[in-house]
């Protein structure tokens, strides 16, 4: 039953309608998680953005408050004050009460609110244990405010001004929220890159919990030609292309409203192998991309390969270049805008708008044909750059080709440091992977040579996130891993072919084997995944320690500190017992290591799951031109996190 309540019928109508919010948050934010928290933010952002794309605001500041509360503020026309025709309160109550009100009101409009994440101010009202809006407009300041939803004050005037703009004030609801913090790094960069998608847009934000306010200030003259300088920063340039490629272009003026559309692109090329194309509708991220990333990649393929023919550098018998040869280095950032966008896909992240892949590829079409016209010498450098990569893709498949060959010679074409079992049946049989010759020389001793094979490596393995996959495949370490598991790797990968279910990457325990697994995680992640989603990627456990009692022959094996620490307290003074610490496998004889390590009724061993590797694999990234001081700390502090299913 509804509460008895000053503001009359209307109201109590208007005020039920926020209850779902409160009840079902998550349908309207996606969570209460930390995302939902920042998404608050978001929903009030987007409305002075979307007044910004109006033409009417050049201003946006955002303010973190000691007590996790937040203020924005724009200096656009203010929400209207005025009472609203239908349902005879101000507009602004209208906009801060009613669901989904201030939607597509207007639709010469490109909007951000009312796409993706359009749920409206109001949600963002009912999910605040507070709310205070403020308007400049009409030569009023006009104030108001709630509580979870809830008018506690209606509107007032309160003072007089020539300026416009519209302020709130919200406390986010802890009974709502897991956590009302707010992280500053996703504030900033989330502001950082509306900045870039606005071109001119002031953007400043403020944390007032530090002791010294923090503010940051985006403002990009450039937009998003100075997002892709931004994204390029730490990489090495093509030759020529230090100004990015621009290109922009939208629909007629008579153009039917359901057909409008604009489109922005900038590129930059640089001197590595991985493609970053970060695409945008009405300033969403599209994440999963759609229909203007398609248009965009059509047009990019082909007027490279016509400029290529056209000018010679592509030969009759030569074939086209890739879409994946041309993207190689490639940075871009594409943004479209839209009246009313469809989104699609398992997120909602996708663009489904189909005339915008007509449009998209149009634009860029042209724009990019002018282009190369335009800078023969930058064409050429581009064209250069594909060229190499197309290289680089022929030569990998002929390497892919080649590990399959040997791989039919079975035996014959095996790794001469390989160790093999005499079992046959892959089911029942193991490998050791295992770092350098005396290690291998342990292992090999220490082995069940019937369903236990060996492979000891030389020195470090590749770090493939670094080199081209034809460099990463005519390393002979690699070579030797490929051709004794058996599979092969790319399109020839065949996870029947496998010659081990159990693949044991078996490392010392110290900085450099965690560096090593590390390195192999990544291998397998990038070149060999089903082997890892089929479970028979495995890290051995070798002891850490082994503590002796005094007079004793045989100690206890001790596998973390924590352990350790347990049994040491077993004897009250240290005399009484001996430490040792295994440095590396080689410091065991066969013996211990079998017991310890590779007899199966015995060792623990870990399974690999997809995260553990993807998180390998991301680490090595993201430590790419890092110091390799840097690199060392991370893997000692997170060579233990990498956990491991027991098996
Ligand atoms: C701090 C958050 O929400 N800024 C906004 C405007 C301006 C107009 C508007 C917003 C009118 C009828 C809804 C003004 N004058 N910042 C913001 N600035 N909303 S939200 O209009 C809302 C619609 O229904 C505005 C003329 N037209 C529009």
């Amino acid at each position: 039953m509804a509460k008895k309540n000053d503001y009359g019928a209307d109201s109590i109508k208007i005020l039920e309608g926020l209850d779902p919010v409160r009840k079902r948050p998550g349908m309207y934010i996606g969570s209460t998680s930390s995302t939902g928290l920042h998404h608050l933010v978001w929903e009030i952002v987007d409305n002075s953005v979307d007044e910004a794309m109006a033409g009417f605001c050049t201003k946006i500041k955002v303010t973190v408050h000691p007590d996790n509360s937040i203020t924005v503020e724009d200096n656009g026309r203010g929400i209207p004050v005025a009472k609203h025709p239908q349902r005879k309160i101000p507009t602004l109550e209208v906009v801060l009460t009613v669901l989904h009100a201030g939607g597509k009101f207007d639709n010469d409009a490109y909007k951000v609110s009312g796409g993706l994440h359009g749920v409206g101010v109001s949600v963002v009202n009912a999910l605040s244990k507070r709310l205070v809006a403020r308007v400049k407009r009409d030569g009023g300041i006009y104030e108001m405010e709630f509580q979870r939803g809830k008018t506690t004050k209606k509107m007032q005037k309160v003072g007089e001004t020539k300026t416009t703009g519209t302020t709130v004030t919200f406390w986010p609801d802890d009974m709502i929220f897991e956590s009302t913090v707010y992280d500053y790094d996703t504030l900033h960069d989330r502001l950082q890159e509306t900045a870039f998608l606005n071109k001119g847009l002031k953007i400043t934000l403020t944390d007032e919990r530090e002791l010294v306010p923090r503010t940051d200030e985006f403002c990009y003259q450039g937009g998003i030609v100075d997002f892709v300088k931004f994204l390029n920063t730490e990489k090495e340039i093509l030759p020529g292309l230090s100004r990015p490629i621009y290109i922009e272009g939208k629909t007629d003026a008579d153009t039917p409203v359901n057909r409008k559309g604009e489109v922005e692109v900038s590129l930059q090329w640089n001197t590595s192998y991985s493609e970053q194309v970060l695409s945008f509708a009405n300033d969403i991220y599209t994440d999963e991309g759609g229909m203007h990333l398609e248009g965009f990649r059509t047009a990019l393929t082909k007027t490279i390969n016509d400029y290529a023919r056209s000018h010679g550098l592509l030969k009759e018998k030569d074939s086209n270049l890739t879409g994946d040869d041309i993207r190689e280095g490639l940075t871009a950032v594409l943004s479209v805008k839209l009246p009313d966008p469809q989104f699609e896909g398992q997120t909602k992240a996708k663009l489904g708008s189909s005339y915008m892949r007509t449009l998209t590829n149009k634009i860029v079409s042209q724009g990019l044909s002018d282009y190369l016209e335009e800078h023969p010498n930058q064409a050429k450098e581009i064209f250069k750059k594909a060229n190499q990569a197309a290289k680089g893709r022929l030569a990998a498949q002929k390497a892919r080709q080649a590990t399959r060959r040997k791989g039919l010679l079975e035996s014959a074409a095996l790794p001469g440091k390989l160790a093999d079992c005499s079992v046959r049946d892959a089911s029942l049989t193991e490998l050791f992977i295992v770092e350098g010759d005396s290690a291998g020389g342990s292992a090999k001793m220490a082995r069940d040579r019937s369903i236990q094979a060996v492979l000891p490596l030389r020195g470090k393995i590749l770090n493939v996130e670094r080199v081209q996959e034809h460099r990463a495949l005519s390393s002979d370490t690699i070579m030797s891993l490929i051709t004794a598991i058996g599979t092969g790797v790319g399109p020839e990968f065949n996870i029947e072919k496998a010659r081990y279910h159990k693949i044991v990457i078996m490392t010392d325990a110290d900085v450099d084997g965690a560096h090593i697994r590390i390195l192999l995680l990544t291998f397998f992640y990038r070149y060999m995944r089903p082997m890892i989603d089929a479970g028979y990627i495995y890290v051995a456990q070798p002891p850490l320690y082994q503590l002796k009692p005094k007079g004793k022959k045989h100690g206890k094996y001790l596998f973390t500190d924590e352990e350790l620490e347990i049994e040491a307290r077993k004897y009250s003074d240290p005399s009484r017992y001996t430490v040792q610490r295994y440095k590396g496998l080689g410091e065991m004889d066969p013996e211990q290591l079998w017991t310890t390590t590779m007899d199966p009724k015995n060792r623990i061993m870990l399974r690999v799951s997809i995260e553990d590797a993807m998180a390998a694999e991301l680490a090595v990234s993201n430590l790419m031109g890092t110091t390799v001081e840097k690199r060392k700390d991370f893997i000692q502090t997170h060579a233990k996190d990498v956990r491991f299913l027991d098996i």
